[in-house]
This record gives structure tokens, C-alpha cells and sequence, in this order.
């Protein structure tokens, strides 16, 4: 790849010299035939997470950032809002302060992408699902939830059951920080059971439903049971 391209709007916050320090040190470290993760500070791994797909997989372990959009979706403190409709008593509209006033949970878990990925030990903190649909009282009818993602298209959905596990979650922190912007800043959606593709980022709105719809992956040919060890990422 050429370093000259055009600096991408998501590396802004961390600058072209940390850029090209980490793509001059991931070409390197391929020649040297070692793994550059282990030697990189805890800021160049941050930075490391908003490089670009040819970069990115040079990083021989941790998180994968993935997207469906040209760019990330820019986090807004005192203009973004969470949206909580559909089969509710009370539609609600959260500030982000309101948010973190609520009940908040922390956990420790693992992650993985259906493509074969993990990263270990995770550590979340955010809200309950059911500590969030408190206060918006979901209708006898209410079956399940859609996550809708402010990186259009991305949605995704879960049972009420399924959201309602005791170590799922929407969060806002990732490992002691505020969720980071390629993470899905300022929040997402946190489900170890299953795989991440339902593990929506961005969250903007979240939906109560009759019944789960299908999701981005999922109408793209991802199966419908995203349990980890059952879908093959590939459709049934
Ligand atoms: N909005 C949005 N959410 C998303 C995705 C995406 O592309 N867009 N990818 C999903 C998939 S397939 C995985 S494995 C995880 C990856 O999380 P990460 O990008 O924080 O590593 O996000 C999930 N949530
Ligand atoms: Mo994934």
C-alpha cells in the first residue's frame, strides 16, 4: 500500500506520525518475522485498532475492527441520544449522562468473531438490558429487540431471553475506558454467548419487536443461530 494516500477521516484522533510509525513498524516487523504486538506500547495498540484493513492485518492477534460503512460514526456527547420504541408503554429518550445513570454492571468475558477471532478476557461495563427497558416497560407482546446502529446499514436483533442473559449487556466501556470510536463509541451491544456479529456497535435506537428480525450478516447469508459453536458464518 502507498503511505501517501489520503489520511482517513477515523485516524485523525491519533495522527499521522503514530500512523506512520505503526505502518513502518508492522512492514518491519513482517521482514523481521516477529510479532510487532508484543512490543507495542498501550497507545500504539489503541492506534492500532483504527488502521486501515491492509495495515490491520498485518497485527497478528487482538481485535479486528470491522465496518460496513465508508466511515465510523462520530460520537457527539451532548448531542447523542438513545432511542427506546416499539412495543413499549413509554418510548424513551436517553442523553448519554442518562445512560450512565443508570444501573451499571461490569463483567469480564471473552469475544469472538465467527470468522475465527478472539480476544480474551474482555472487560465491559454498561447496562443490563433489562435495568435499560425499566423504565420504557415492554408490552406483554414484547418478544425481542432490534439493535439499529447510527453505521447505516448494521442492525441486528435479539430474543428479550436472549438480551436478558445474565452477561449481556449494552456497554460503554471497554477495559477501564470509555468505548473507543472504532469499538462503536459510545455504545454496543455485548453478547459473549454469541458471536459478534450480533455484537451491534453504534447503537442509536433500539427497537422492542414482536419477534428477532434478521440482521445485516444474517440476510447476507450468516446463520440465524449465532451461538458460538453453531454458526458457521456462513448460512445454513
Ligand atoms: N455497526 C457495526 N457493528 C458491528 C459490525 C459492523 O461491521 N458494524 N461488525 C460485527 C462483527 S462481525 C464483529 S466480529 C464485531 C467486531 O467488533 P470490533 O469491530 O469492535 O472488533 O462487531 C460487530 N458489530
Ligand atoms: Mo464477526
Amino acid at each position: 500500500m502507498s503511505i501517501d494516500e489520503p489520511q482517513r477521516d477515523d485516524l485523525r484522533p491519533y495522527g499521522r506520525r503514530t500512523f506512520l510509525a505503526i505502518v513502518a513498524g508492522g512492514l518491519t516487523s513482517l521482514w523481521w518475522g516477529k510479532p510487532l504486538w508484543d512490543r507495542l506500547s498501550p497507545a500504539l495498540r489503541t492506534a492500532a485498532d483504527v488502521l486501515p484493513a491492509q495495515v490491520r492485518n498485518l497485527v497478528p492477534s487482538g481485535w479486528r475492527i470491522y465496518t460496513v460503512a465508508a466511515t465510523m460514526p462520530v460520537f457527539n456527547r451532548r448531542r447523542w441520544r438513545l432511542k427506546i420504541d416499539g412495543l413499549v408503554e413509554q418510548p424513551l429518550t436517553l442523553s448519554y449522562d442518562q445512560l450512565l445513570a443508570l444501573p451499571r454492571s461490569e463483567q469480564v468475558s471473552d469475544f469472538h468473531c465467527v470468522t475465527g477471532w478472539s480476544v480474551k478476557d474482555v472487560h465491559w461495563a454498561g447496562v443490563r438490558f433489562a435495568d435499560l427497558l425499566r423504565a420504557a416497560r415492554p408490552l406483554a407482546g414484547a418478544k425481542a429487540l432490534t439493535f439499529v446502529s447510527a453505521e447505516r446499514p448494521y442492525v441486528d436483533s435479539l430474543t428479550l431471553e436472549e438480551a436478558y442473559l445474565r452477561d449481556a449487556m449494552l456497554a460503554y466501556e471497554m477495559d477501564g475506558k470509555p468505548l473507543s470510536r472504532p469499538h462503536g463509541a459510545p455504545t454496543r451491544v455485548v453478547i459473549p454467548e454469541m458471536y459478534g456479529y450480533k455484537n451491534v456497535k453504534w447503537v442509536e435506537r433500539i427497537v422492542v419487536t414482536d419477534r428477532p428480525v434478521d440482521g445485516y450478516w444474517e440476510l447476507r447469508g450468516y446463520d440465524r443461530d449465532a451461538w458460538l459453536g453453531h454458526s458457521n458464518g456462513y448460512g445454513a
